[in-house]
């Protein structure tokens, strides 16, 4: 066997971060030249934008969505919205190749029959963090999350149901995704600031789909 292939072997398997958490090494490798045409097809439709949170700042990851709910805060709130509030136009339907990936990754994380309606797509550029967080929007918390690292690399913090709880520190790279659920649903989470990269396919950025149940 070739170095090659047993780092493939050893980067391809499942990190546990605990109860109902795990990083499926480069789960979405496969389909990474699908998953390039369709994020540029969603944003072409709806382009991404820096959103601005409840307390008016301005988000620095840039953001857009697809599927039947999108994402959205303003000075108003946090909400699901099914139109894209830029344009009034529903949000772009969630592409193929985004529905089976978040279903398939989602059954390896140990959750059968999740069936996203929302995808949040983060695009972070060096610099840029998303600080610690809960995804608590959506309606139905016994349904995960799964969430697509594509481009240059990041650290995902992973922490526990209280803010104060100690986030663990994850490198996350090209393909891999993060599945949470059951037990740590409501799990603290973020990114640290993005450092300087390229990527074949995605230059100087890092993109992350993140698939939920929202409504
Ligand atoms: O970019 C990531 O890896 C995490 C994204 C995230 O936490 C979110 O969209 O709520």
């Amino acid at each position: 066997m070739t170095q090659d292939l047993f780092d493939d072997e050893v980067q391809s398997a499942a990190l546990p971060l605990g109860p109902g958490a795990v990083v499926l090494r480069r789960f979405a490798r496969p389909d990474e030249a699908a998953l390039q045409d369709a994020v540029r097809q969603v944003i072409e439709q709806a382009p991404l934008r820096h959103m601005v949170t409840p307390g008016g700042f301005r988000m620095s990851v840039a953001m857009t969505n697809c599927g039947d709910l999108g994402w959205v805060t303003d000075l108003t709130g946090y909400r699901y919205d099914p139109h894209d509030p830029e344009s009034g136009n529903p949000w772009p339907r969630l592409p193929d190749v985004f529905r089976r990936l978040a279903s398939e990754a989602a059954s390896q994380g140990g959750f059968d029959g999740f069936v996203p309606d929302a995808c949040l797509i983060n695009r972070y550029e060096p610099g840029t963090r998303l600080s610690l967080h809960q995804d608590r929007n959506e309606r139905d918390f016994s349904q995960p999350i799964v969430s697509v690292s594509l481009g240059i690399s990041a650290v995902f913090l992973f922490g526990g149901p209280k803010r104060s709880d100690k986030a663990r520190r994850v490198p996350l790279d090209h393909g891999d995704v993060v599945v949470w659920g059951g037990p740590a649903r409501l799990h603290y989470h973020g990114v640290l600031p993005l450092k300087e990269g390229t990527h074949l396919f995605w230059d100087g950025c890092r993109i992350n789909l993140t698939f939920r149940k929202a409504g």
